[in-house]
């Protein structure tokens, strides 16, 4: 009886350690995150469904082909402002010698200023999307890109966007 006991107990402990583990393997393998890093006060790294949690606005922009394309996300300067970069009446003097680099998980990289960025500076809201026509990106584009509207070639639209990296330009 005790032998019994002692086997079903190993068994459900065997049980609980397998599903953690496949819980933890896919926790790890599937949720992409965006980091926000360099001259912040707090770096952060936000997982795909918590970056879902974050109010959204939508914005679009024109694609390769020109067509405008409508896309749901999070503003870039939201995202600054949970990292305590120096926006609003910080960004004066020399640190608007500061920029943002968007990096890409295939190596992509493109800048942007931090008075870009900026509602006191520019009434433009360049998003981080997760969303078009209310769907997850496909893989390729997302999962998080950026959108950048009213530019004249979409260049700057970075697909699968893993950084926000925070720098002076300042030697
Ligand atoms: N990660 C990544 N993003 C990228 C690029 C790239 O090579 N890698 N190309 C850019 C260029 S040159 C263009 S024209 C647009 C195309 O965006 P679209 O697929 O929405 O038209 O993606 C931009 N974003
Ligand atoms: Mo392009």
């Amino acid at each position: 009886m005790k032998k019994h006991f002692l086997s079903i107990l190993f068994l459900t402990a065997l049980f609980c350690v397998g599903i953690s583990n496949t819980l933890w393997a896919q926790n790890s393998s599937r949720e992409a995150v965006i980091k926000v890093e360099g001259e912040v006060l707090k770096t952060l790294s936000i997982g795909l469904s918590d970056f879902a949690k974050i109010p959204h606005v939508e914005a679009s922009m024109k694609d390769r082909d020109g067509k405008i394309q409508q896309y749901s996300g999070v503003p870039v300067f939201e995202l600054l402002k949970l990292a305590g970069v120096t926006l609003g009446k910080e960004l004066k003097g020399e640190n608007l010698t500061k920029y943002m680099m968007v990096r890409a998980s295939d190596g992509y990289e493109v800048l942007f200023s931090l008075a870009e960025l900026d509602p006191v500076f520019t009434n433009r809201v360049i998003i981080l999307a997760d969303k078009k026509d209310g769907k997850p990106l496909t893989d390729g584009i997302g999962p998080f890109r950026l959108v950048v509207p009213d530019e004249n070639r979409p260049a700057r639209s970075v697909h699968e966007v893993s950084h926000l990296i925070i720098r002076f330009a300042k030697e």
